[in-house]
């Protein structure tokens, strides 16, 4: 007799992530055990222990990073389903792996999994692509499915709000852990009614507000023409916050770059840089010169000696971005 089918779902704790399994999950039901974390957890294949005859699905998690636990997992008779658009230099090849991944800057997991699903969880996969700030990718879709402006606008605050709650030190940074999130996602249909039978979103929600109220009201910390320096103490709020922070003010000021510097408990600082939206590259330039990484438009440095901070913010400002605005039709190195 074979055993009962164990099906384990794998992914990470952002909306993008948990808007590809609720997708999956609500269209074929099975009592699958959830393996999630926050933003920064990302080698959660680590985490699980399969044997054969196991089912995996993998959501929004790098292959590239849980490359040797992926083989591992098949290895000891796993299936695994894996969609996801992070890079990836090599795919394995195996007959137990199915891998959906597409490193576009137009796609995300929850998309992927729209496509392969034919669009039976519309509403959840364009928030889970709000969620990962794909603002136009959703609204060109959410306009083909019939969703009015004020319905898109719902699907991106339920986005934005999931997503906030991935972002911290650790879970006792966030509101609710994702993984106890998901199961007040998974049992609604229709996100659009999300705010009015789950509490739990408004609150995520006002915390959100708060916090990046607080970040506002300290104001930068340097202010040049071509840009601003926000600089926040190590808190729980600020932990959250940095990432969002560092997208308003990029926002609110297109023309300018923008860094968010967080102390941390051992005395380095986390950087987030963000090119000016109307120029913007640059941004990984910086961050690899102090041991960080990212895409032209932002980066980030992990940890920045206090040593160095002299220097980084005498390279912020010396940056490309710092010579004024680029003017129309001016083509620039790219
Ligand atoms: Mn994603």
């Amino acid at each position: 007799m074979s055993r009962p089918l164990r099906c384990i779902d794998v992914c990470n704790g952002d909306a993008d992530g948990l808007c590809a399994v609720v997708q999956w999950r609500q269209v074929d039901p099975a009592p699958a055990e959830l393996v999630t974390g926050l933003k920064r957890d990302i080698e959660l294949l680590r985490r699980v222990r399969a044997q054969a005859g196991d089912e995996i699905l993998v959501c929004d998690l790098s292959m590239q990073r849980n490359l040797p636990e992926l083989l591992r997992l098949l290895d000891q008779g796993a299936t695994v389903r894996y969609f996801d658009h992070h890079a990836v230099e090599q795919v394995p090849r195996h007959p137990r792996l199915q891998a959906w991944l597409d490193d576009s800057s137009r796609m995300c997991s929850s998309l992927l999994v729209d496509r392969f699903l034919g669009g039976r969880r519309r509403a959840w996969a364009l928030v889970g692509a709000y969620g990962d700030n794909l603002v136009e990718v959703a609204d060109v879709l959410a306009r083909e499915q019939g969703f009015d402006a004020q319905q898109c606008a719902v699907l991106r605050r339920v986005g934005q709000a999931v997503n906030y709650n991935a972002y911290g030190d650790d879970e006792r940074d966030v509101l609710i852990p994702p993984a106890s999130l998901y199961p007040l996602l998974l049992r609604h249909e229709d996100p659009l009614r999300l705010f009015e039978h789950e509490p739990m979103l408004g609150a995520i929600e006002a915390l959100r507000e708060a916090d990046l109220e607080q970040a506002l009201r300290l104001g930068p910390w340097r202010e040049h023409a071509h840009g601003r320096i926000w600089r926040l103490p190590d808190a729980a709020w600020s932990r959250r916050v940095s990432g969002s922070l560092a997208n308003l003010l990029a926002g609110q000021r297109p023309e300018q770059a923008h860094v968010v510097l967080r102390e941390t408990a051992s005395g380095t600082l986390v950087a987030s840089v963000r090119a000016p939206m109307r120029r913007p590259r640059g941004a990984h330039d910086l961050c690899r010169r102090f041991g960080g990484a990212g895409r032209a438009a932002a980066g980030g440095i992990d940890a920045l000696r206090a040593g160095e901070l002299g220097r980084f913010v005498e390279a912020f400002e010396a940056g490309d971005w710092m010579r004024g605005p680029a003017r129309a039709g001016q083509a620039g190195p790219g």
